[in-house]
């Protein structure tokens, strides 16, 4: 199957198979494609309503529904730019977003409604959307005339944004294409033989990469039926498993299911594939998950900027602690970190990639997007890997300074700024230190003035108000001095190695309150 755009497909499965489920919501109720395509249709036409045109930006931050996924095919329908966000986001995160992105329409909560109204700037049109299909926005849609033709678009045409944080600390916009979309889709489709005859456990949240263009764009182009959970738990993944064939998941989903004791070649016995990304999977969990269901999970990798870039194999051998090889079309290399030249097999240096899954570049930030791509265009993307003998890519670290904590990036420096202008801290340093549910647990290390009284609490209370939940210290620890090289650099390795057991319940950290 050739892709032109995600809502291309999606409507030529919808004309196929009018009554094949889209989704199932357990204990809530089951949406056809033909639902599908006429609710695209309602909300398009709330979205001209609303003042959408081609190019503008709709940027949405919602509770998980099926019906902010059809939102996000209704402004593919018009040409407008999708630009999802997560529900953790504080208001000033997003009033960053808002201001940066300057989005014609900005659907929100319906709990958020009033508050926004008043608050966003008046270029900005609000609506809500809730996890019920309730909200002013498909009350709009419903008095409509559904807009059913389509603008007409190209692959270079651009399709979402999505932010990502920066080592800065100031997050960029990832401009990703129809054709980024669309021709990774392909390649995954193809990758891991998922066809409509597949039922997807979608537990993922929809406003990062992994569930919304990975998990989503796969069902809704293949004509597959999704299991569309609000979260993940384990139990209720669990349950549902005899019923559906693929789950797609980070890897606290597979560390979770191993401890909940529950795993069994029956709980799985309909199940054909588990993919894992986003955060490094451990070789242990691989292999426990393996033992008790006898499935080997795939594990593949990508990043924001360029859709998903290598995956182990459907037909070979997955190997634990790999990532694989790249998919159809996509260029990948392992560079020198100082000079650029191509490295051979077996040598570690820095993973670069060029495609037509590599994005168009950070919104509004061409220097920056320059800055991020080699001369003869391969984007850097400050992994580290090796290719080893068999072709298998393998990531060593990261280049760049970031922690992954349950599958969300956070980037240590906005977190340091934040700490830094809390009275009485001289300086701090955040580092993402091994744990054993979220992989990485985002850890700060903290120098305070002399004299001042800080403790943890204190530390953690100023800083959160501004910052999604995810991106909050889980421990502040104090320290009289930062370890530093001698340029003056801060020494995050040593750090992380001087408290790599915090959170394994038999660290020797400094922590607790610190009087200077
Ligand atoms: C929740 N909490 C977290 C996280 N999630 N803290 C750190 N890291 C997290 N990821 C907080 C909660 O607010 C809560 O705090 C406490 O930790 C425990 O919450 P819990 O109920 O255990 O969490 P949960 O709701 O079960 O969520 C854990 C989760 C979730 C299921 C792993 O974080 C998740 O769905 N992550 C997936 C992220 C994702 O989609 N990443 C893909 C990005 P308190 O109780 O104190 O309030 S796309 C990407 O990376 C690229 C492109 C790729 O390759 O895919
Ligand atoms: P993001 O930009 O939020 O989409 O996160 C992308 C980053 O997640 C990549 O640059 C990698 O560092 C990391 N990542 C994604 N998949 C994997 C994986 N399978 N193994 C290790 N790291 C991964």
């Amino acid at each position: 199957m050739t892709i032109r755009t995600i809502h291309d497909a999606f409507c030529q499965q919808a004309k196929a198979a009018p009554e094949k489920h889209l989704a199932e919501r357990p204990g809530l109720d089951t949406l056809t494609f033909a639902d599908g395509l006429s609710g695209v249709g309602r909300l398009a036409a709330a979205l001209v309503a609303r003042g959408v045109v081609r190019g503008d930006r709709v940027a949405v931050q919602v509770d998980k529904s099926v019906e902010a996924l059809l939102l996000g095919l209704a402004c593919q329908r018009l040409g407008a730019v999708f630009l999802p966000l997560n529900t953790g986001y504080t208001t000033s995160e997003i009033d960053y977003f808002v201001g940066d992105a300057e989005p014609r329409l900005f659907v929100c909560r319906p709990e958020g409604l009033e508050k926004l109204r008043t608050d966003m700037p008046a270029t900005v049109a609000v609506e809500s959307l809730g996890a019920r299909a309730d909200g002013t926005l498909m009350e709009l849609a419903q008095g409509l005339t559904p807009v059913t033709e389509a603008t007409v678009l190209g692959h270079d045409d651009l399709a979402a944004i999505l932010y990502t944080s920066g080592t800065t600390g100031r997050p960029k916009g990832a401009m990703l294409t129809h054709g980024n979309l669309a021709t990774n889709c392909d390649a995954l489709l193809a990758a891991w033989r998922f066809t409509d005859q597949d039922r997807l456990i979608h537990a993922l949240p929809i406003f990062h990469t992994h569930g919304l263009f990975v998990a989503a764009n796969m069902s809704l182009a293949a004509g597959a039926t999704m299991i569309f959970l609000e979260k993940f738990e384990a139990d209720t993944v669990l349950d549902h498993m005899a019923d559906a064939t693929v789950l797609m998941g980070v890897p606290t989903f597979y560390s979770r299911l191993v401890q909940s004791g529950r795993l069994t070649p029956e709980t799985v016995a309909g199940m054909r594939l588990f993919v894992s990304g986003s955060a490094p999977l451990l070789a242990d969990v691989h292999l426990a998950f393996r033992a008790a269901t006898g499935h080997a999970i795939l594990e593949r990798y990508g990043m924001t900027e360029t859709c998903m870039i290598t995956s182990n194999p459907h037909d070979g051998d997955r190997r634990a602690g790999t990532v694989g090889f790249p998919l159809q079309d996509v260029e990948v290399r392992v560079a020198d970190r100082e000079d650029g030249t191509a490295l051979p097999r077996g040598e570690t240096g820095a993973i670069q990639v060029k495609g037509p899954n590599v994005f168009q570049g950070y919104w509004r930030m061409p220097e920056k997007t320059a800055s991020e791509f080699t001369d003869d265009g391969f984007f850097i993307t400050g992994d580290l890997g090796r290719f080893d003998d068999d072709g298998y890519l393998h990531i060593v670290g990261r280049d760049k300074d970031l922690v992954i904590s349950g599958g969300y990036n956070v980037y240590p420096k906005e977190i340091e700024l934040l700490i830094d202008e809390v009275p009485g801290v001289v300086e701090s340093a955040v580092v993402g230190l091994p744990h054993p549910d979220f992989g990485e647990a985002v850890t700060a290390v903290v120098v305070a003035e002399k004299g001042a009284t800080l403790d943890e609490a204190t530390v953690v209370a100023a800083i959160s108000p501004g910052l999604a939940r995810y991106k909050q210290p889980k421990r502040v620890l104090f320290t009289d001095a930062l370890p530093r090289n001698v340029m003056g650099k801060v020494q995050k390795n040593m750090l992380r190695d001087m408290h790599a057991t915090l959170y394994k319940g038999n660290g020797v950290a400094e922590t607790g309150s610190r009087t200077g």
